[in-house]
Parts: structure tokens; C-alpha cells; sequence
């Protein structure tokens, strides 16, 4: 029964795939046990402000030919940027672009009958159309989920150009909408390869552990280019498991199997080598296995309640002020979430780098992903329910494999009450369930009532989730009605809470203000939110987790004030430079106390 409902579930997305190829295709996994052509590196780069880009038909470069030609562009003679990397940070010109910008690179292949090619990107913030030997071969809308192309046919022998259309415009029915709380960096953000794959390849696989058990793997192994059924194979060294399925015609081969397993979790992040077989093709993966569930009240980690002691934060390089995109990037941010004390990340509020979430694995932490389903978001707009579905699909494509996360949050503070909203994340949440039930989901909601110094805690989309997420900002945003420690609560349910988010910005360094203003930007008034959240936590029914907002002070264009935050928000824990405030101290503290 189970496997007829995978089955339905791979068929569906293959459809769904199939009836999009105009667009880009969805990313096989794990790249990074492929065959590729790393295309990192220096790419030559045309801004293009206005976008006179497309009617010159820049990805032709066409050179004159005779005396009377000549076209107002070139890519020779260009500037050029690094790939991966966000476009804003690379040249002081360009720091709030948010418009066009082609990037170019040339490269050699030499093709082979029995191989299958395409390019693989990690991410291009936020609308790519890319070009190949001056043919458009597909577009892409959504900044932070990989994207890719079969160039089988198109790629020659000898030399190639790419180029790519980056466009970092706001979108109004785009995910984010046109306002947000961080910085717009556009670019080709994350890692592009060259990938070679034989004619039937691995496409995709789901190895974890069925719901409910701690030693059955209930999944599924995606091949793309078979012509009739296949032995598949997977084995696990370490522990003896050599497990053998078949595909059916359409690729599609169940996995079942049984094993010993030491359980991933904070404490013990282990992880597994898994090496998954076909007849011309093989990938190796390192797999954790966990369980994660509710249970009443509680959520159980391997079967034990957890507390999640959680940070947010953002894809930034605080050292560069620019976008983070490696693992050296996402070792500063990680390392500074082990040191608080912390056993979760939110990765808010979109889906970080491949890298940050394999390290965080690595490292011990559990992730919340995110959907940039932020805020204002036009529900109205009969576009955006299909474009949210097809972004979720690439979030949970890319990472189903990883024991880390926890957790799929579909949506952060979504504004508009309206029937359109609620219909559309309910539809969302139901397709994540029937595309991965091994993991919670959430939608994180802000507006809360707060009256006589007491919550009401109510959305019609709490009913859907599996735990209730709210963000509250008292002591900043909403002054405080009584003391915290006697705050009351009422919940729409008896649903486990995560108060995903809390805090007040501070300058480091500005302690100069009277203890209880916060025009005064100082840490002891943000140290002091931090004391009375803490207090109020006590008392809040059913709470599994807390999240500061947020890690480090991060770069938002809307925050102004020329004295305190200079483009910064600075809800950071610690500065930009990698300064401790004093809030860090408290926090760190709590963590210590909570021992799970
Ligand atoms: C929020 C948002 C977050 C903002 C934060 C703030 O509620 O979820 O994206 O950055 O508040 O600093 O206002």
C-alpha cells in the first residue's frame, strides 16, 4: 500500500516535471558524488540597468561585420566576477542593484556517445535565463533552490559559452514579495557544474527511516532513462547491508530494507557512507537515521523528548558583507550557533547553500527550512500557489536525504487573512505531507492578540501544522503589559510551541543609554529583553523550543538609522565584526540551563 502511494507521489512529480520543461528541470541530488566540471570561477559579467540586454540579444555576440556595424556591448573587454557570489558585494557601483546582470563563461567539453550532459545550478537569485552557444535553453524564477538543464544535444566538442541572464528585480507575485527584511543579493549565489551522467542515471532517492520505526528505511530510488526494469542496489559497508530492488519501467524502484542503526542526534551526529547502484550508474551518499515525531504535547527526538534550543540566521558572510555560499562561510555562522549552546538552526528565511545544511549535519545541529513564503505575499495572484508548490518541491528534493532536518516551515508571518491565504498554505502543507511524512511542518505566524497581558494564540493554519510557530517581539516592538513572568497564554490548541522568534536590536558597544530606553540602541536594553523573555518562557504552555532573532547583525536596505544601524539590522547576538553583545551571554546561559 505504502509503496502504491510512493509510487503516486513519483509519478506526480515526474508529470509535473515533464509539463514544466519549458522552464528549468528539477535537480538531480547530490552533485557532489557526480561526475562534474566544476564552472566556479571567474565569469565575465555586463551590467545591464536598464535592460537594453534582451532586444540586443546580448547572448548572440554578434560582431560587426561590416565597416557600417557595431553593437554597444561586448563581452570582451568586460569586467568579471566571481562565480559563486552574489553581484552587489563585487563592485562598489552596483551595491543596491536590483536589475540585470548577464554573466558569461567559456568552457571546452568533448562530448561522448553513451553520456548524457547537463548544467546544474545551486542557486541564481532570483530570475535566470540561461543560453548555450547562443541558444536560450530554459529559465528559472527563485533565489535560493537548485535548477537544471539537459544540454545533452546542445553541448559540442571544443569550445562553449554560456551565459546568463541574472535579473534581481523584485517581483510582486514573486517568493519573497516586494518587501523584506534582509538584503536583495543577486547573482549566481551558489556553485555551477558541468554534470556527465550515462544514459539511465540516478536521478533522486529518499533513504530514511520509515515513520515510526528506528531500524526499517522505507524509500524509493528515481532512475531517469530506463527502458525496462533494473537491478538497483544499495549497500551500507559499515554495517553489512547489501540490499538488492528492481525498478519498474518508469525508473521507479522501491527500497526496503532493515538495519542496526546508531541513531543521528546532536549528541552522536552520526552519519552513514550509502552507496546506491544501478546498472551504468552510482552515487554515494552519507545518510544519518533518526526518527522525529509529536507525541501529544511533546516532540520526540529517537524516541526522547527534546528541547530545541535553536538560532536564526542568515546567508551572510559578516566578515564580507556579502552572501555566504561556501562551507567555510557556513563554518563561521555554525561554529558561533555550537558555541550559544545551540542544537537547531533556523535557516531563515529561505533554503540555505547545500553546504550549510550538510555542515550543520556534520556538526550536530538540526535544521528548520524555510520557504521564502514571507510576509506580504500576493495570494491573490493565481500564479503564486503553483510557484510556492514548485519551490517547496525543489527545497524538499534537495535535501530529503538529510537526518538534520527536522522540520519544513512553509511559511514565515504571512500578512493577508483572507480566504485566497489560507487555502493556498493548506494545500501546501497537505502536498509537503503527501511528499515527505517523515518530518514536522510548520507555519510561523506573528500577529498574535495580546490583551490585559495575556496571548491569544489563534490561526486557522495552526489546525494544519504539527507544531505552533510564533514569532514575538515583546520588550521591542510590543511594550510589555505586566510583568513576564506573568504572562498568561491561550492557545487555538494543545499543539507543542516553538517561539520561533524574539529580541531587540542593539549597536555593540552602545551602552551608553538609560537602562529601559530603546532609542537608545544600547546592550543593557537589549540584554534586558533578553531577561524577561527567558522569564516568560517559564510560563508558556506546551513549549519545545525557543529562536532568537537572530545570530549576527545581517544587512537590510529598509534599516536606516544613520547612527545606529547603517544598513544593518542589529538583532544580532553579536555585531557584524563578530563582537559578543551582552544579550550572547544571557542566551548562551539559558541554553546551558535547558540540558537535552
Ligand atoms: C520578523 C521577521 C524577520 C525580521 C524581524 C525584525 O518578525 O520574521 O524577518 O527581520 O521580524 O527584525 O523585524
Amino acid at each position: 500500500k505504502l509503496f502504491t502511494k510512493i509510487k503516486s507521489i513519483a509519478f506526480l512529480v515526474t508529470l509535473f516535471f515533464c509539463c514544466t520543461s519549458l522552464y528549468s528541470q528539477s535537480a538531480m541530488t547530490n552533485v557532489e558524488s557526480r561526475n562534474t566540471t566544476n564552472l566556479n570561477g571567474d565569469w565575465t559579467v555586463i551590467i545591464d540597468p536598464t535592460g537594453t540586454g534582451d532586444w540586443r540579444q546580448v547572448w548572440k555576440e554578434k560582431k560587426p561585420e561590416k565597416k557600417t556595424d557595431f553593437y554597444e556591448y561586448s563581452f570582451e573587454g568586460s569586467p568579471t566576477m566571481k562565480v559563486p557570489g552574489d553581484f552587489n558585494s563585487q563592485m562598489v557601483e552596483i551595491t543596491y542593484l536590483e536589475g540585470i546582470v548577464w554573466y558569461k563563461k567559456e568552457f571546452t567539453h568533448t562530448t561522448k556517445s553513451n553520456k548524457r550532459n547537463f548544467i546544474h545550478f545551486g542557486a541564481v537569485n532570483y530570475v535566470a535565463d540561461v543560453y548555450l552557444n547562443g541558444e536560450h535553453i530554459g529559465s528559472h524564477e527563485g533565489g535560493f533552490t537548485p535548477f537544471q538543464f539537459e544540454i545533452t544535444d546542445k553541448i559540442k566538442s571544443g569550445k562553449n559559452a554560456l551565459v546568463v541572464k541574472v535579473n534581481n528585480k523584485r517581483l510582486k507575485n514573486g517568493l519573497p514579495s516586494l518587501g523584506f527584511d534582509w538584503f536583495n543579493y543577486g547573482g549566481i549565489t551558489r556553485d555551477v557544474n558541468l554534470i556527465e551522467t550515462s544514459k539511465c542515471y540516478i536521478e533522486d532517492y529518499h533513504i530514511q527511516l520509515e515513520k515510526h520505526s528506528d531500524n526499517e528505511v522505507l524509500g524509493w530510488v528515481q532512475l531517469n532513462g530506463v527502458s525496462k526494469s533494473e537491478k538497483v542496489k544499495i549497500k551500507i559497508p559499515e554495517l553489512n547491508i547489501e540490499y538488492e530492488t528492481i525498478s519498474n519501467k518508469n525508473g521507479l524502484a522501491e527500497v526496503k530494507f532493515s538495519g542496526e542503526f546508531e541513531l543521528w542526534s546532536p549528541q552522536n551526529p552520526k552519519l552513514y557512507s550509502v552507496i546506491i547502484k544501478s546498472k551504468n550508474d552510482e552515487v554515494t551518499d552519507e545518510i544519518g537515521f533518526r526518527t522525529i515525531e509529536i507525541k501529544g504535547k511533546e516532540v520526540l527526538l529517537n524516541n526522547k523528548p527534546i528541547f530545541f534550543k535553536s538560532v536564526n540566521i542568515h546567508e551572510e558572510n559578516p566578515y564580507k558583507a556579502a552572501k555566504a555560499y561556501s562551507e567555510e562561510d557556513a563554518l563561521i555562522l555554525l561554529n558561533w550557533a555550537k558555541e550559544l549552546g545551540c542544537n537547531m538552526v533556523r535557516l531563515a528565511h529561505y533554503p540555505h547553500s547545500e553546504h550549510m545544511v550538510k555542515l550543520a549535519e556534520k556538526m550536530g545541529l538540526m535544521v528548520w527550512s524555510e520557504l521564502p513564503v514571507y510576509q506580504h505575499i500576493e495570494f491573490s495572484n493565481p500564479d503564486v500557489p503553483q510557484k510556492m508548490d514548485l519551490m517547496m518541491k525543489e527545497m524538499i528534493r534537495r535535501d530529503r536525504n538529510r537526518a538534520a532536518v527536522v522540520l519544513w516551515s512553509l511559511s514565515n508571518e504571512t500578512y493577508s487573512f483572507t480566504e485566497n491565504r489560507d487555502n493556498a498554505l493548506i494545500e501546501l502543507t497537505k502536498q509537503c505531507k503527501l511528499l515527505d511524512d517523515t518530518r514536522l511542518i510548520t507555519h510561523v505566524i506573528n500577529n498574535q492578540g495580546y490583551d490585559n497581558n495575556t496571548f491569544n494564540v489563534w490561526d486557522t493554519l495552526y489546525n494544519h501544522v504539527d507544531i505552533i510557530a510564533l514569532n514575538e517581539y515583546l520588550g521591542w516592538y510590543v511594550p510589555w503589559q505586566g510583568k513576564p513572568s506573568e504572562t498568561k497564554w491561550k492557545f487555538v490548541n494543545d499543539k507543542p510551541v516553538f517561539i520561533s522568534e524574539f529580541g531587540g536590536e542593539s549597536l555593540y558597544g552602545s551602552n551608553y543609554g538609560p537602562k529601559d530606553e530603546a532609542a537608545s540602541w544600547s546592550e543593557e536594553y537589549q540584554e534586558k529583553i533578553y531577561q524577561d523573555q527567558i522569564e516568560m518562557f517559564n510560563n508558556v504552555p506546551n513549549l519545545i523550543g525557543v529562536c532568537p532573532w537572530i545570530l549576527v547583525d545581517y544587512r537590510s536596505s529598509g534599516r536606516m538609522h544613520p547612527v545606529y544601524q547603517k544598513g544593518y539590522n542589529r538583532k544580532g547576538l553579536i555585531s557584524e565584526n563578530g563582537e559578543k553583545k551582552k544579550s550572547w551571554y544571557i542566551m548562551k546561559e539559558y541554553f546551558q540551563t535547558e540540558n537535552n
